[in-house]
């Protein structure tokens, strides 16, 4: 029987949904990539090595974006690498100290975190953003060069430090430092203060970093600055997640968000199919999170008296007419979940009565959840 495990694990892994990877990113200078440019003003958009340009920003900063984080409701935060009007000609200066946001039906630019009234001192830039967890969350960002906040009850911070700030009113300014989201001086190794990390989010429990040179750190591994690096707090270490421009060495991620969370599907219900005799019709409202960007339908048996979830998937995929899918159900009483998702990960399955979350199913859709937006 012995002989049988490793077939049988490798069956095992077989199985599992295939890791994808979506995420956006700014290159700090023209990159070529699978035969087109992109720019460093450009967002571009990462499937698993497929990159793209969506047109995200209305007339866009004609200076490298620096920092990068897609939000949940669709806008985005970004910071700019230098002095820039916003739209270009508008006459509404943002400094490179500043976290914008940008509202895409609107077109409207505006001051989301602005880091003169604030207190960052001259010659500081913000050179990572992005918020920790839905829109509402604290707001984390990193320096590119040291930076004393002592004096607004926060510590000197290194360029490879990661800086947590919660909002304390609606103005640009109101914000207080809650401390150090990621401490480059302690974690296993540390990170030398000659790097700088230009580009940081989270995924997947892990902390995501970009560093702006080649850095060394053990198990022995030089990471590039066209690479997406890991940090998992838990095992300790560093890791590689992601090289999207192969061998090159002379451009950098500049700035990179993951795709925001799929959130949850307000309201479904199931309905006697009007087109096949014993099929249902599932109808759904959609996530209210434009991490939503498919969606997968579970199906169950429903107990007496009710035991256990028991939930497969039956359908990864909403095709032809959205939030609204036909399926040809299995004998006996069923119950159903409709799940949204999108490449990274799956959203929420719903809550019990008692509002804790609904368990995944077997076989899920995505080998994930992501729980950051509603
Ligand atoms: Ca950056
Ligand atoms: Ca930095
Ligand atoms: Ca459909």
């Amino acid at each position: 029987m012995k002989r049988l495990i490793p077939l049988l694990v490798a069956l095992g892994i077989a199985g599992l949904p295939a890791l994808a990877s979506s995420y956006y990113f700014s290159p700090d200078v023209p990159t070529d990539l699978a035969g087109n440019t992109y720019l460093p003003w450009q967002i571009v958009r990462n499937d698993s090595g497929t990159f793209n340009a969506p047109a995200v920003l209305a007339q866009p900063p004609v200076t490298a974006i620096d920092s990068l984080h897609a939000m949940c409701s669709g806008k985005w935060l970004l910071s700019v690498e230098a002095p820039m009007d916003l739209p270009l000609g508008g006459g509404v200066y943002y400094e490179p100290w500043d976290v914008i946001e940008f509202d895409p039906p609107a077109g409207i630019y505006s001051l989301f975190f602005c880091g003169g009234p604030f207190g960052i001192p001259p010659g500081s830039d913000i050179d990572a953003a992005f918020l920790r967890g839905d829109d509402t969350a604290d707001l984390v960002i990193s320096f590119d060069v040291p930076t004393d906040l002592t004096g607004l009850g926060g510590a000197l911070y290194q360029p490879s430090d990661l800086v947590q700030l919660q909002r304390t009113g609606a103005a640009c300014n109101s914000w207080t430092i809650v401390g150090l989201f990621f401490d480059s001086t302690t974690s296993v190794p540390p990170i030398p203060d000659t790097t700088n990390v230009t580009g940081s989010d989270r995924h997947g429990g892990r902390t995501m970093l970009g560093f702006d040179v080649a850095s060394d750190l053990p198990p022995p591994t030089t990471y590039l600055p066209g690479q997406v690096v890991f940090w998992a707090p838990l095992i300790p270490g560093f890791g590689l997640y992601d090289a999207p421009y192969g061998a090159q060495t002379t451009s950098r991620i500049d700035a990179f968000s993951f795709l925001p969370g799929p959130g949850e599907v307000p309201s479904m219900h199931v309905d006697k199919s009007s087109i096949t005799a014993g099929d249902l019709t599932i109808t759904w409202i959609a996530s209210l999170s434009v991490g939503a960007e498919d969606y997968g339908i579970y199906e169950g048996t429903v107990s007496q008296p009710w035991g256990a979830y028991s939930h497969g998937a039956i359908d990864c995929h909403d095709d032809g007419t959205k939030f609204t899918e036909e399926i040809t159900p299995a004998a006996g009483n069923r119950y159903y979940l409709v799940v949204a998702m999108n490449p990274n990960h799956e959203g929420s399955y719903g809550r019990r009565s008692s509002g804790a979350e609904r368990p995944m199913g077997s076989s899920p859709c995505k080998p994930s959840q992501d729980f950051d937006c509603p």
